[in-house]
Parts: structure tokens; C-alpha cells; sequence
């Protein structure tokens, strides 16, 4: 992808204005780059509205991307800086509090990795971590990600939709949902000890949400690989979802023909169904899901915003669940 840039000033090529859905997204992204470009990075699509080449954020190795043309792929909102989006994590398995992973998964080993397909495909096996980066071109999206404790953060992931890898494995008729199994070994991870959640953590999605184009198996972020405590070395990233429906440390994916368990679902099942779709009309049983707070930017006494129906994505995604009452299907 291309853009001239002309005194700061970013243009899009003519050539590229179509589809209108990508010229679309195009816009937001140009308007999102320009205020992204203090955080920037060289090699990244979103480094392309920069004035001045900075360094990357981080210390991951550089990973190149694309800027994604998938309806919905490029949000406008300007992105969480590195550092919120790196120490304040959910990742139980390196301990509950916000700053654990951050402090504690360095003791994660991301190689050799590994990650097993089963179940109801027709190609089966292990594929390595090297295959399954250069199994689709890598883009960048810049996905919201809200979680259900009420908080946002917009990150410029990079990845593919794992599409790509469910139709090369070629599902059965059977296939009706996969299951994302995520990486359990207590000589690496400390939380485990504790019994907050039944280990693996486990997440689960029906075969059309895992297919849906936005559904993103994602291998780095701002212009890097993914940093440990984010889920390294792959992850699921389910824009519309909870953040919980996101799967780090993926090792195994399964595909079933009935609903598979979930981790938080076994853990407090009033509070966590299957679906997890964002809905602010539908309170969490002890809190309003009505409004969010955006990390790094709405300060802990800021007026909160208010978080949308599908997280913002529902022109993309919300076709999938016609017809379901939302309220019980949660
Ligand atoms: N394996 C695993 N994946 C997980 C979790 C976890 O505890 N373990 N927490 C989930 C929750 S609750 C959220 S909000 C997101 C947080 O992702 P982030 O730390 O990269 O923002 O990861 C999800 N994926
Ligand atoms: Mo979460």
C-alpha cells in the first residue's frame, strides 16, 4: 500500500480509492494516522502518516504487515499507547492483577511453538509456529478491544483472519464450532497455582464467527511481534467480543459440533455465556455495560464513553446473530 506524503500531509493514491467499503475505511485510517503518528512506526502501516521515522516501542522484532482492507479492519480512534497496552493485562495465567503478566511472562518460551488442529477437518496436525506466519500475508488492523470489566484500549494488531487457516484445513460438515485451547505448563507460568480458572483456558466460537473475516489470528502488534504478556507467539482477536472471548498462548484448535465449554463460562456461568458479545442493553449481573473507559486516555475521574452494540462493529457482524435474543444468549 501506498501514500504520498507531501509536508506531513498524507494523501491516499487514486488508484487505491476503491472499493468504496476500502476507501471508507481508508479515510478513517488517513484520519487515525494523523493522530497516531507520535507513536508511529517504521515498517508499520501506521507508521506511514508519521513526519519522522521513530523507533519501534518496543524490543519485539519487527513484524511486516499490510494495512488491511477488510470491511471494518481500521478503526479510527487513536491508538492506546505501547506502554498501557503492555502493562495492563488480563492473563491469568502469569496472576490476576493488571501488572502480573507484564512483570512475570518473561518466563514464557515462544520456541519452538507448536499449535494442533483436531477434530472435524480434513487436514489434521501440527503446524509450526514458522508455517503459520507465512501461511497468509500479515496485516494491520486497528481493532478496539473492550473488556467486560469495562475498559477499552485500540491497538494496531498484526495478523491474518484466521480463515485463512480454517479453509486449508477444511472442515467436515460436522464442524459446527472450534475450540481455542491456550498454552497450560506450570514450569512457565506462575498463576496456574491458583485455581481462579479451570486450566488450559479455553475459549470457543461458532464455525461462521470464527470465519468472520474480522476474526484476526494475530501475531504482533504495533509494528512487532507480540509482546509475551499480549499473547505471544499467537492469539485470537475478536473485535466484536469481549475481550475474554480472545485467546492467548494458542496451542490447540479443535473443531466440534457442539458448543465447547469456556473458561469463564465454567467459572461463573451468571456471568459469562458462550457468545460474550458486546452488549451495553445487557448488564453484567454486578455492573452497568453501558459505558466504558478508554486506557491511557480517559483518566480514572474522566466522563466515561459509551460503549456501542458489538463493540462499534455491529455493520460488519451483527447479521450473525439475527434472530437470537441477546439476553439469553449472552
Ligand atoms: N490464555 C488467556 N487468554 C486470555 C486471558 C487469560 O487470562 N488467559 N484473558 C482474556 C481477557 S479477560 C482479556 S480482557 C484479554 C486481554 O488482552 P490484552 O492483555 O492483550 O489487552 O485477553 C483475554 N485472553
Ligand atoms: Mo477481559
Amino acid at each position: 500500500m501506498h501514500v504520498l506524503r507531501d509536508r506531513g500531509f498524507v494523501h491516499p493514491v487514486s488508484s487505491e480509492i476503491t472499493p468504496r467499503a476500502a476507501y471508507l475505511d481508508r479515510r478513517r485510517w488517513l484520519a487515525w494516522a494523523g493522530s497516531a503518528a507520535a507513536t508511529a512506526l517504521p515498517g508499520s502501516v501506521a507508521a506511514q502518516g508519521a513526519q519522522s521515522p521513530q523507533a519501534r516501542p518496543g524490543k519485539g522484532a519487527a513484524l511486516a504487515a499490510a494495512r488491511s482492507s477488510v470491511a471494518g479492519a481500521l478503526v479510527m480512534d487513536k491508538a492506546t499507547p505501547y506502554k498501557d497496552a503492555t502493562t495492563y493485562n488480563n492473563f491469568y495465567e502469569f496472576g490476576t492483577d493488571k501488572a502480573d503478566p507484564s512483570q512475570h511472562a518473561h518466563t514464557l518460551k515462544t520456541r519452538p511453538w507448536t499449535v494442533a488442529i483436531e477434530g472435524e477437518v480434513k487436514k489434521p496436525g501440527t503446524y509450526d509456529l514458522d508455517t503459520l506466519l507465512k501461511l497468509a500475508p500479515q496485516e494491520e488492523r486497528i481493532y478496539r478491544l473492550r473488556c467486560v470489566e469495562g475498559w477499552s484500549m485500540v491497538i494496531p494488531w498484526i495478523g491474518y483472519s484466521l480463515s485463512e487457516l480454517i479453509k486449508r484445513v477444511e472442515p467436515t460438515g460436522n464442524a459446527k464450532f472450534v475450540q481455542f485451547v491456550t498454552l497450560a505448563d506450570r514450569k512457565q507460568m506462575p498463576g496456574l497455582t491458583s485455581s481462579v480458572l479451570d486450566w488450559p483456558y479455553v475459549e470457543g466460537l461458532r464455525l461462521d464467527e470464527a470465519m468472520h473475516p474480522l476474526t484476526l489470528l494475530s501475531f504482533g502488534m504495533y509494528g512487532e511481534v507480540l509482546p509475551n504478556q499480549n499473547g505471544a507467539p499467537l492469539r485470537l482477536v475478536v473485535p466484536w467480543k469481549y475481550g475474554f472471548k480472545s485467546g492467548k498462548s494458542l496451542v490447540k484448535i479443535r473443531f466440534v459440533d457442539k458448543q465447547p465449554k469456556t473458561s469463564w463460562e465454567l467459572a461463573a456461568p451468571s456471568e459469562y455465556g458462550f457468545y460474550s458479545n458486546v452488549n451495553p442493553k445487557v448488564d453484567h449481573p454486578r455492573w452497568s455495560q453501558a459505558s466504558e473507559r478508554r486506557i491511557g486516555e480517559d483518566g480514572l475521574f474522566a466522563k466515561k464513553r459509551p460503549t456501542l452494540m458489538f463493540n462499534g462493529y455491529e455493520p460488519q457482524v451483527g447479521q450473525l446473530y439475527a434472530g437470537m435474543d441477546l439476553r439469553r444468549q449472552f
